[in-house]
């Protein structure tokens, strides 16, 4: 008889247990889906100029850069994240990169492109 009730304790504190892997489990969940997605931003380039010319950020959300041309084949570089990708009328080159800094970062065209291409450049704002 004594075994018994003992054998219910011991069924009770699993119970408890399984709840509590249960709960520990959803919270493992909640925080897979609170991670930061991917940011897509749209990046078009024409002579000389980049739109948007500055492109504010954060660090640690992903971010994927759509660039394309709207004239003549263009560059975009940005050294500072170690990403380059070249800018080609009619086609989209997509760009994923994280900003794992923050400030004021420079990105430029890279391919010559006429007279005004050395003043062509933007900025990557990372808060
Ligand atoms: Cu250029």
């Amino acid at each position: 008889m004594s075994v018994n009730t003992n054998d219910k304790k011991v069924d009770a504190k699993r119970r408890l247990l399984l709840a509590g892997c249960a709960a520990g489990g959803l919270g493992v969940m909640a925080i897979a889906v609170a991670q930061p997605k991917d940011r897509v931003i749209k990046v078009t380039a024409k002579r000389f100029d980049f739109s948007p010319s500055v492109i504010p950020l954060k660090r640690g959300v992903p971010v994927i850069l759509e660039l394309t041309s709207l004239d003549i084949p263009m560059g975009f570089n940005a050294p500072d994240f170690g990403v380059r990708a070249d800018m080609v009328p009619g086609k989209v080159a997509k760009l994923r990169f994280i900003p794992d800094k923050t400030g004021e970062f420079t990105f430029y065209c890279d391919i010559f492109c006429g007279s005004g291409h050395e003043s062509m450049s933007g900025s990557l704002v990372v808060t």
